[in-house]
């Protein structure tokens, strides 16, 4: 259903630099991730196929498989900036992820060590990785489904946890890859293919669940604000210990359908009237921000972080159990000269 969305022919001329300047698409567009953000940054004697962004993407599986004006473009397209910004080789990252639209986005899509694990257990499969490759950054990209509904306790455990993992949780309020079900996201009153006369369930604000639950960096943006949202991911990736930034994004498709707006333009624009920044809200009630998105920067802490304590606990540890096998030793050759 996905692939049928995309016209191959397009993105061949496109990367070949023979498509038409006046077919390049609208900059929420995702055919080609890397120009939805800055088609400035194409340099016109170089053309797409040599974008500078491109040695971030495993080309071979180009174009993406996501709908048109799907927000994963946006967030691909934003992490590939993020993360060339700040200097990083993509060597020293390991992507985890689950299963769902969003789980496509750093696999196969992000050309670094990649973990496409099973639903729900991302951040399972990347406390591993980060317990014993503390060197590597450990990036989880994955949905609301995968993250906050059957992953959900390994989310807040993870905070709880304090580990230095940074989460991208993409909220697009709805399991889109499979066709629009609830989600723990999903606002009350919504109409999906698991409740065709409304939602009756109160959905987690998702950041303020990780705020909660003790996350050291939670932040919260949308597609809408792509600037922002990339400075708030070099910001998680740059914190130590657990990092979590909730970033709203359209599903025109699976969303779109069951809500009555498919449009891409007019879905991004309602999350940015939609959008309140953190510092805006001072004497706000609950009532005055229901059916907002309060953006920014919502907690930064320091804790201790558990994969520290964890290796400082295993090296005192071994080095008393070696002091015992030591003194033990030196007990039996005494004994053994002794004869006793
Ligand atoms: C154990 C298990 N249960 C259910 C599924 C089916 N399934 C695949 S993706 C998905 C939901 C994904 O939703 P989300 O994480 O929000 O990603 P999105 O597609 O919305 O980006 C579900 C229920 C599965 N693959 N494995
Ligand atoms: S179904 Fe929704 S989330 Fe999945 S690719 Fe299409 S628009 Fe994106
Ligand atoms: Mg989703």
């Amino acid at each position: 259903m996905l692939k049928g969305l995309i016209d191959p022919e397009f993105f061949e001329a496109f990367t070949s630099g023979e498509a038409d300047e006046s077919q390049h698409l609208p900059v929420y567009g995702t055919r080609d991730p890397l120009l939805g953000l800055c088609p400035s940054e194409v340099e016109e004697e170089s053309g797409p196929a040599h974008h500078r962004l491109l040695r971030y993407l495993r080309k071979e599986v180009l174009p993406t498989t996501f709908c048109v004006g799907c927000g994963g473009g946006t967030v691909l397209n934003t992490f590939a900036h993020a993360i060339d910004e700040m200097h990083i080789d993509p060597r020293e990252i390991v992507c985890v992820t689950g299963i769902g639209c969003s789980s496509w986005i750093p696999s196969p899509y992000f050309l670094c060590d990649t973990l496409h694990t099973t639903h729900g257990r991302a951040i399972a499969f990347a406390c591993g990785v980060k317990v014993m490759r503390p060197d590597m950054k450990v990036i989880i990209i994955a949905g609301d489904g995968d993250l906050a509904g059957i992953g959900g306790n390994h989310l807040i455990h993870a905070a709880r946890r304090n580990l230095d993992l940074s989460v991208f949780l993409v909220n697009n309020f709805i399991y889109g890859m499979t066709g629009g079900q609830v989600s723990p996201t999903t606002p009350f009153g919504t109409r999906t293919t698991t409740t065709p006369y409304l939602n009756l369930e109160h959905p987690f604000k998702i950041a303020d669940v990780v705020a909660a639950a003790g996350g050291s960096y939670v932040a919260r943006w949308t597609t809408y604000h792509v600037f922002q949202l990339m400075e708030s991911m070099q910001n998680a990736i740059n914190k130590k210990g657990f990092s979590f930034v909730e970033i709203i994004s359209q599903c025109p498709v699976s969303y779109g359908k069951m809500t009555g707006t498919s449009d891409p333009v007019t879905l991004l624009k309602q999350l940015r009237d939609a959008s309140i920044h953190v510092d805006d809200t001072d004497g706000m009630s609950e009532e005055d921000l229901e059916g907002k998105f309060v953006v920014g920067k919502l907690v930064e802490r320091q804790r201790a972080e558990f994969g520290d304590g964890l290796r400082q606990l295993i090296s005192e540890r071994r080095e008393s159990i070696s002091a015992e096998l030591d003194r033990g030793l030196r007990q039996d050759t005494s004994a053994l000269e002794t004869g006793r």
